[in-house]
């Protein structure tokens, strides 16, 4: 009887341990943790495709905007990381359909707030989203072969 409850105990403590491990789920080092993703800014400047499968590699997609407040997050992470307000990608694109955009991460867009007469889709050629454009608070389209620098959004 005494070992049964022992084991009983043990395996509550086990389950228990399991949760826990389960809730406080760490980002990786380096990375920022905001609402329940991790972000991850990289100074490197590559293509937006270049930058999408060096997140995919790190286990994530470039950053999604869901709203203002992370929007504003994103910006800081960059202002902190780069010490500039550098143009940096995020996971938007419309390159499958001209005007649909989409997020590289699979979740709804809904984006709206971009910079005044953008995404203009200049000489038909910018399906790639980047903010800062020219250091400013401007979210914009762009050639998806400029290089930039990027972050990246995953699940800790
Ligand atoms: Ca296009
Ligand atoms: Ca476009
Ligand atoms: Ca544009």
């Amino acid at each position: 009887m005494d070992s049964v409850l022992l084991c009983t105990l043990l395996l509550c403590g086990f389950g228990l341990g399991v949760a826990v491990t389960a809730v406080y789920k760490m980002c990786p080092a380096g990375w920022t943790r905001y609402r329940g993703d991790c972000y991850l800014y990289d100074d490197t400047e590559l293509t937006w495709i270049q930058a999408e499968l060096h997140c995919i590699s790190n286990h994530g997609n470039l950053a999604t905007i869901q709203n203002q407040h992370q929007y504003t997050f994103l910006r800081s992470l960059i202002f902190k990381s780069a010490g500039t307000h550098k143009r940096t990608w995020v996971g938007g694109y419309d390159g499958v359909e001209e005007g649909t955009w989409l997020w590289s991460r699979g979740t709804k867009f809904d984006f709206t707030q971009w910079g005044p007469e953008e995404p203009n889709d200049f000489e038909g050629n910018e399906d790639c989203m980047e903010i800062n454009r020219e250091g400013e608070d401007f979210v914009n389209d762009i050639r998806c072969g400029r290089e930039n620098s990027f972050i990246c959004v995953r699940r800790p």
